[in-house]
Parts: structure tokens; sequence; C-alpha cells
């Protein structure tokens, strides 16, 4: 009897808790095929195991996070489609991604009018959190990163003039041609030759021996990997043996396998991010990627990760109401306020303001990049 009459108040928390407990639906739309997959199946991993720890230390106060994941296929339209999908038919409280700026442009207004957070933790090109004060993002713009990175390469360097080369039909790709433009003129770095590309090309002979005529202490790439690693490998057997300087698109693992072995060697790029900082969270992060994944992870999963981290303090501060439109609107105000320290070290968001019309926007990420060049298949620390 005494026995029963202890059990009892537990019991009755169970039940209470089992009556309100409800899945939390999270939409993410990332590149898992195509040209960005690369990126977008680490991002994609990056929430998973931030999902799965968050849910198996509680979830949300007792109610367990539940990803519905959209493969946009690096295309701009299954972006606006995947966001259509998770947003009006599963009815999801926010949405992750897209992988690329070039489909981000376009997906995240549709959010906005929706009046649902749509969060990107790879989108670094300016104006991304133009739509308003739905759109939040962890990615550090590259307007911030490029010039820190140009700078440093310079100093260490000694640059004097560079080639640059840049894929002409991606949002990222352009807009940080224009900001490594910008920053080489503020740093009195003569450009001797500009070469362009798209995405999907796979041949760079007829522009890097054109680069090579020029002579350039270095080669500023403003790429994607799918199309970055294939230039720095054909640079090399091409005899061009100068250090490249790249925005965050270069910051993949994936170059080690494009441009295998000492061609990969000299790669300049910023990131908040890298996988020899040893901080407490990025140590915890990088062994339970590996136990999960069975490889290294990347910037784009450590942003994602933190992001799932940032999305979760957000939630927990929450009362939901079971009233979407509510919820999804509290959700908005609350995840505005987060700090964090997670992976890529600590975070907070500042609210931007509109590129064109200079109005209060959405939000960006304040953190400060680390500057890495690459040696011997690794991103190592320039310090
Ligand atoms: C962007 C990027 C890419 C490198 C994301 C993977 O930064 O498209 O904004």
């Amino acid at each position: 009897m005494k026995f029963v009459f202890k059990l009892a108040p537990v019991a009755a928390a169970l039940i209470a808790v089992s009556a309100h407990a409800a899945d939390i639906k999270i939409g993410v739309t990332e590149a898992l095929t195509g040209g960005a997959a690369q990126y977008g199946n680490n991002i994609r991993n990056g929430f998973v195991l931030a999902a799965d720890e968050i849910n198996a230390a509680g979830g949300i106060n007792g109610n367990k996070i539940k990803l519905i994941v959209e493969d946009e296929q690096t295309k701009k339209e299954e972006a606006i489609n995947a966001f259509k999908k998770l947003i009006f038919q599963d009815k999801v409280l926010m949405v992750f991604g897209p992988t690329l700026s070039n489909s981000a442009l376009s997906a995240q207004s549709l959010a906005q009018a929706a009046k649902v957070v749509a969060f990107g933790t790879s989108n670094t090109v300016d104006g991304i959190t133009d739509p308003g004060d739905y759109i939040f993002r962890d990615s550090v713009t590259e307007s911030a990163v490029i010039p820190v990175t140009v700078k440093t390469a310079k100093a260490k360097l000694g640059l004097k003039k560079v080639a640059v080369m840049y894929a002409n039909n991606d949002a990222f790709s352009k807009g940080g041609y224009d900001i490594f433009k910008k920053a080489l003129a503020d740093d009195n770095i003569a450009t001797t030759d500009t070469e362009t590309f798209s995405t999907g090309d796979v041949d760079f002979k007829a522009q890097l021996t054109k680069i090579k005529s020029t002579n350039p202490d270095a080669i500023v790439l403003s790429a994607l990997i799918a199309e970055g690693g294939p230039i720095v490998a054909q640079a090399r057997q091409l005899g061009i043996n100068v250090p490249f300087i790249g925005g965050n698109g270069m910051n993949s693992p994936k170059l080690f396998a494009l441009a295998p072995g000492a061609a990969s060697d000299n790669l300049w790029v910023g990131s908040p991010w890298s996988l020899s900082n040893d901080s407490p969270e990025n140590t915890k992060f990088i062994a339970a990627y590996k136990a999960k994944f069975n490889a290294n992870p990347d910037q784009f999963s450590a942003q994602a990760y933190d992001g799932m981290y940032i999305a979760a303090a957000a939630m927990k501060k929450m009362h939901f109401t079971g009233n979407l439109a509510k919820d999804r609107a509290d959700l908005r105000n609350a995840l505005a306020t987060v700090q964090w320290t997670g992976a890529t070290g600590p975070f907070k968001f500042v609210q931007a303001k509109n590129s064109k019309t200079g109005k209060p926007a959405g939000y960006d990420a304040d953190q400060t990049p680390i500057i890495s060049v690459t040696r011997g298949g690794q991103y190592t620390i320039v310090k």
C-alpha cells in the first residue's frame, strides 16, 4: 500500500507529460543531390546529430524535435517547392535552408510572406536577410570574412598582384567576387586578369592558361567546391603553383579528393569554424560527429549543428499554444534574443539592414573569422 502511494505522484506526472508531449516539426531543405551536395549532406548530418542529442536529453521541455528533410537538388525551383510543402502541407514550425544563397534569395521571401522563420546555416551573400524579420542565418557573411582573408594573405604572402576567377551564374560566387574586388582595391593589390566560368563547367584550362601568362602572386577564386576543386587541380597541372585565396565555398574537405596530394596545398580561406579549433564545444561536436557518421565534420555541418541548438534554445523559451501562426511568431521573437556558444564559438544574431532601403531586415550572424591555409590534406589555422 505504502509502495503504491509513493509511486502515484510519479505515475500522474508521467501521464501529464505524455498527454502534452507532441512532436515539434522542423523543416530542412538542403541540396542532397546536384552541384552543392557536398555541402548539403554535411549540413543535413549536422541537423540530425543535434536533433538526436537534443531529443536524447529530453527534447524541448519534453517534446521531441521531428525533422522533415527535403532534397532541393541544388535547384532554385525545387527549393521553393520544398519550402511550400513544408510550410503549407507539413505545417512545420520553421524551416532550415536552402543550401546555396542562389536558392535562398528566392525561397526565403516565401517564408517571410507566410510569417514562418527561414533559418539559413550556409548562406553568406549580402542581402539574404533583406525580405524581413523572419529571415535568420548563423552563417557569417562573406563581406565580414573576405576582407580579413585578403588582409591576412597579403600580410603573410606579401601580395602585390593577383588574378581573379569566379562563377558568373551563381549568386554566392558573383557576390563573393564583388567583395573580393573591393577588398583588393582597399588593400592596394592590383588585378592582372579576371576570368569567369559557370557552375557545371569541367575544363578551366583556357582561363588558367591566360592567368598564367599574367604572372600573378596568387589566384583569388570565388567558387563552389564542385568547380573550385578541379580549378585548383588543373592549375597545378599547368604548372601554376601560386597560392589560391577563396571564400567559404572553398572551405570543404572535398578539395582533397578533387585536387589530391600536394595540388591542394596553399589555399587560403576564412571561416568561423575550424577542425583544429580545440574549444570544449567543438571537441565534443567533432567526436560526436565522427562517432555517428564515421567522417570528419566540416564548416557546413558545424553551422547546421549550432543552428539546431540555437533554434532549440529559442523553442525552450516559448510557451507552445498549439495555434501554429502564434507559435511561429513566438519562435521568431524568441530566436532573435538567443545567445549560444557552440562548435563555431560564441554566437549571437544582429539585426541586419535591408541592403537596398536601409530599413530593419532579418538577422545576420555576429562571429569572428578564423583564417586557415591548406597543407598536407588539411586546413591549418594561420597564427
Ligand atoms: C552560399 C555559400 C555556399 C558556399 C554554401 C554552401 O556560402 O551559397 O552562400
